[in-house]
């Protein structure tokens, strides 16, 4: 493998590149993949557009403000030029984002690319310590930070790292961009100059930063937004998922101004105000996670959700049962699709007719799939097996020795059990850590939570595997119940009896713990293992 000249100045992210023999095999088939060796995505994401149709295109909505297309490249020129001039910005230096989901944090993260820097992206409600290690770990020697979120960022204690505020109009990166000038010719980057680093949500142990390319930003747009999602240019996007978290800067940023639409950025939003929004501004595309459209379901039919054409749900599995209550709520068919960090985005989906409820769906076009057993042989359709894909984007950890964990014989091990069934469709049972082997049998948590939330008083629930003497794992049931229904043996058993009815009885959960909460990491996933380790969470 070669890798083109980089314009990186700072060569870091090469340098801390994993050695070529550790990277997953990388498919690029599609002939629309194949970029050019000079490329940079936030010119691509922009000047495309305004070529096409003209500045004047919506292009960033908040509550309160539109922005164009024109003027976000304006403000864009103005920050890098500020970023360079006044505070010596050289390519390939680690910026360091974070605030909310707002048109200054995606004016920041065009112009740290723009100026050949590489984006590292925080999510808010990252504290001091996590802040700390991010820091130490990529290097970073300077970060725009929005004026609300500054404390913890100080608290971090990170020498050499220098802070600038935005936003409110009156930070320090605010004076300088309107004293600078708005043209700002890009930086040529090499297609495989590293864009973004992306730290993982691991519910556990040391962050990994993995590490994604100018061509990989536009890869994820071209393959599952291209052939899965298909937006048009007069699409509203809109969504919960902060842009740290790749799933929220793809279907917030990178998919709407690929094809030349606008998105509304939110910066905090329950399910309620969610949906109210997207009545509001007639959003037609939506990203969010599965507990967000079961939440909104009691008051789906009340709202106007006329221009809603396409809803997305990654992030965690999404229960047929609620995919089915939507779709007879609203008439959309939600589109699930298993994405993760290190692949950048989503790489196995359905939409349309091609859904199965309850399946994740088929390898994105781009991208392969497979089963495999513990020897990395492909197991029989129908069996239960570890998942493995490869397509134009991959892992590839900043100097982390668990490269060789997630990445084996070229295939990226994703960590997660699934079957594949006879017509090619992928369906998830667990993430492989998290099957509970109980009496010998194999039960995967996600089955049992998929009956057991049907039930009419379970608002959430989670299904772990709770180390037990005779059994080796009981299977236990941590459940949040609607507001008015009563905690208690009553209840207890007739949660069981709903769930032996609905699924083979030898997977019912034998201890049921009510709960006010679930616990859950900043990107909405359920922390399982807090769960296995203190039953009483
Ligand atoms: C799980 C799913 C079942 C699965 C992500 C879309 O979630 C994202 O990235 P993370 O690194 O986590 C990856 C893991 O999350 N998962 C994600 N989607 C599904 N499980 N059904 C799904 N639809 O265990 C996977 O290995 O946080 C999702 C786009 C970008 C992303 N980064």
């Amino acid at each position: 493998m070669q890798l083109s000249p980089s314009a990186h100045v700072d060569t870091f992210a090469r340098d801390h590149l994993p050695p070529f023999e550790l990277w997953p095999e990388m498919v690029v088939d599609l002939p629309e993949l194949h970029y050019p060796d000079r490329l940079n995505c936030a010119t691509e994401l922009l000047d495309p557009v305004i070529e096409a149709h003209g500045p004047d295109r919506p292009c960033l909505l908040s509550p309160t403000a539109t922005w164009t297309y024109g003027e976000l490249r304006d403000r864009v020129g103005r920050i890098a030029n500020a970023l360079v001039d006044d505070l010596g910005l050289v390519p390939g230096n680690r910026v360091l984002l974070r605030g909310p989901n707002n048109p200054d944090l995606v004016a920041c993260w065009f112009a740290v690319l723009r100026a050949g820097g590489v984006v590292v992206t925080t999510m808010p409600l990252l504290r001091a310590g996590e802040l700390r290690t991010i820091g130490e770990m990529a290097e970073i020697s300077l970060a725009l930070c929005d004026t609300r979120f500054v404390d913890d960022l100080t608290k971090a204690g990170l020498d050499g790292m220098r802070t600038v505020t935005y936003g409110s109009g009156d930070g320090e990166l605010d004076n300088l961009a309107a004293a600078a000038d708005a043209t700002f010719e890009p930086v040529e980057t090499a297609a495989d100059d590293v864009a973004l680093l992306a730290f993982t949500s691991g519910t556990t142990g040391q962050p990994k930063a993995t590490m994604h390319f100018h061509r990989d930003v536009l890869a994820i747009a071209d393959t599952f937004s291209a052939h899965v999602l298909r937006p048009t240019p007069d699409d509203v996007f809109t969504g919960t998922p902060p842009l740290a978290f790749t799933f929220g800067l793809g279907g917030l940023v990178i998919f709407p101004l690929r094809v030349g639409a606008s998105a509304l950025l939110i910066e905090k939003a329950t399910p309620d105000e969610l949906f109210d929004l997207v009545a509001k501004h007639h959003v037609s595309v939506m990203f969010t996670a599965p507990t967000a459209y079961r939440a909104i379901l009691p008051r789906v039919s009340e709202l106007d959700l006329s221009a809603l054409r396409r809803c997305v749900s990654a992030g965690e599995a999404l229960p047929k049962a609620t995919w089915e209550a939507f779709h007879e709520a609203t008439g959309v068919r939600i589109i699930d699709g298993i994405g993760a960090t290190e692949m950048l985005h989503i790489f196995i989906s359905a939409a349309d007719d091609d859904i199965r409820p309850g399946s994740t769906g088929k390898p994105v076009p781009g991208f392969r799939a497979t089963v495999l057993d513990d020897d990395g042989t492909p197991v029989a359709d129908g069996e239960v097996g570890r998942l493995a894909v490869k397509g134009p984007v991959g892992c590839r950890y900043l100097a982390d020795d668990r490269q060789q964990v997630y990445v084996q014989n070229g295939w990226n091990i994703t960590g997660d059990s699934y079957v594949r069934d006879s017509e090619g469709y992928f369906w998830f049972q667990a993430r492989s850590d998290d099957m509970i082997i109980s009496s010998g049998y194999n039960i995967a948590g996600p089955e049992v939570e998929g009956a057991l939330i049907t039930h009419p008083d379970v608002l959430e629930c989670a299904v772990v595997g709770v180390p037990d003497a005779e059994r080796s794992m009981l299977v236990t049931a941590y459940v949040v119940l609607r507001d008015g229904v009563e905690r208690g043996d009553a209840t207890t058993r007739a949660l069981q009896d709903f769930v032996k009815a609905e699924i083979a009885p030898y997977k019912y959960p034998r201890r049921v713990v009510f709960v006010d909460e679930l616990p859950r990491t900043n990107t909405g996933k359920l922390q399982r293992f807090r769960l296995r380790e203190d039953p009483t969470t």
